[in-house]
């Protein structure tokens, strides 16, 4: 590890990641309004298992154990995100002041054990109160959200000094609006540019906003896949290209150049009457940083049959994790040194990367040594992207502890920490070992 640790700048940072309603649980608490995802995990069917994430990992009480066990293994940053229902109950209008407080108690805690915050303003969780009125089909939410995260730069500004806008807004415009398997659970392909449009604009919104308010950094986290076609066919090339249009620049180009990308026009029917004067200026402001959520890469063959007009491909000696994902470390680097070429100069931060086993444990503990694997490929991967000249600045690792895994539930475990539901006993997995050892070299390393 030491010469790996070596390939690192000093400043390099090192951290983990979670999300409000993977972990919390206290859904009704301290005037907490109902999500989207509340309403989406009562409902029969959608969830494996019928789980839901009343209680998840109770980190809303177990707080702060859970911060102090994370400085116990040398985490110095924490990426996790705010809900937005239990600032504002209704999504707008009368503000909750004990749900900001939570947070509030949280930074104090994570500043205490000196532990550094990146704070994610919107991670799927949507007030119910909103979709009553469309959710993100409808243009005021944009505006909505601008006014939650002013409330919140406003009461938690002075202490944190990094943020994220969205997380993943392709999952949110996709799995939840056309494919229906997130909350809310539509099946609407016609809003889903509609949907994208308006989540951008309330990006661009709370950019604007934070500029304002601000000095400190801020960017948007989006999940991104180098796509390679399954083979060099002509069909296989359109699908590439389609694919990564669908996937990649949807969110890449409207970010940053301030346009969308015409292939879309092959994928969704072209309409622009959401679009208003000004959107896109406002949606391709300057940032700080993009963060960059990878976890495999998508190798896609021509398939009509799909939305997307494309299938995956995993080859038969691809090793997968329990997710079905491939394990393809280079694929980062693939990714990473694409996004300089087309995008940069933009710093960049891994804002997620992990993978979910099949875990047991034994004896009181856990012995993950496929998800050790995959963590010190990636590093590696990461450690090559820096050799080639991009500009990366962080990885937070998903996930700190297991957590409620959207549809899939409790079944899918990502933690590097386990989560025994039953009684919410923590349990360090051998990848968490390995990742403080990874963490304590790295500091002696570059600063002893
Ligand atoms: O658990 C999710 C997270 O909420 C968003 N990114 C992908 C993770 C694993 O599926």
């Amino acid at each position: 590890m030491t010469s790996l640790v070596k390939r690192f700048p000093a400043n390099f940072v090192w951290g983990v990641a979670t999300a409000a309603y993977q972990i919390e649980g206290a859904v009704t608490e301290d005037g907490r309004g109902a999500s989207i995802w509340d309403i989406f995990s009562h409902t029969p069917g959608k969830i494996l298992h019928g789980d839901t994430g009343d209680i998840a990992c109770d980190h809303y009480h177990r707080m702060p154990e859970d911060i102090h066990l994370m400085s116990q293994l040398g985490i110095a940053h924490y990426r996790f995100s705010i809900s937005w229902p239990r600032v504002f109950p209704m999504g707008y209008g009368q503000k909750n002041s004990r749900g900001l407080d939570f947070y509030d108690q949280l930074i104090d805690q994570l500043l205490q054990e000196n532990i550094e915050p990146l704070v994610t303003l919107y991670h799927w969780d949507l007030p119910q109160g909103l979709q009553d009125k469309g959710g993100w089909m409808n243009r005021d939410t944009a505006f909505y959200f601008r006014d939650y995260a002013e409330a919140v730069f406003d009461k938690l500004g002075d202490r944190v000094h990094a943020w994220i806008t969205h997380n993943e807004p392709w999952v949110t415009t996709v799995a939840g609006h056309v494919q229906g398997r997130h909350a809310p659970g539509l099946k609407q392909a016609h809003v889903a540019r509609k949907v994208a449009h308006h989540l951008l604009l309330s990006h661009g919104l709370a950019v604007e906003a934070y500029r304002g308010m601000g000095k400190g950094r801020i960017g948007i986290t989006l999940n991104l896949h180098p796509v390679y076609p399954a083979s060099s066919q002509e069909e296989d090339l359109r699908a590439q290209r389609l694919h990564d249009a669908f996937h990649n620049t949807w969110f890449l180009d409207p970010v940053f150049k301030g346009t969308y990308p015409q292939e879309l026009d092959e994928i969704l029917p072209p309409d622009d009457k959401f679009i208003v004067e000004g959107d896109l200026n406002l949606i391709r402001q300057p940032l700080d940083f993009l963060g960059v959520n990878y976890y495999a890469p998508h190798r896609v063959r021509w398939n009509t049959e799909e939305i997307s007009h494309t299938s995956l491909v995993i080859l038969p000696e691809e090793p997968i994790t329990a997710m079905g994902w491939p394990v393809d470390a280079k694929g980062l680097t693939d990714l990473l040194t694409r996004i300089h070429h087309d995008y940069g100069p933009i710093p960049i931060v891994i804002t997620e990367n992990g993978a979910a086993y099949d875990d047991v444990v034994q004896d009181g503990q856990v012995h993950d040594t496929s998800r050790q694997h995959y963590l010190e490929m990636h590093w590696n991967a990461l450690a090559a992207s820096l050799d080639q000249g991009v500009p990366v600045e962080g990885y937070y690792l998903w996930s700190f502890l297991d957590n409620f895994e959207w549809a899939l539930g409790y079944s899918k475990r990502f933690g590097i920490v386990y989560v025994d539901y039953p009684t919410q006993q923590r349990i360090v997995k051998d990848s968490g070992l390995a990742y403080s050892r990874f963490l304590r070299d790295f500091q002696e390393y570059h600063h002893r």
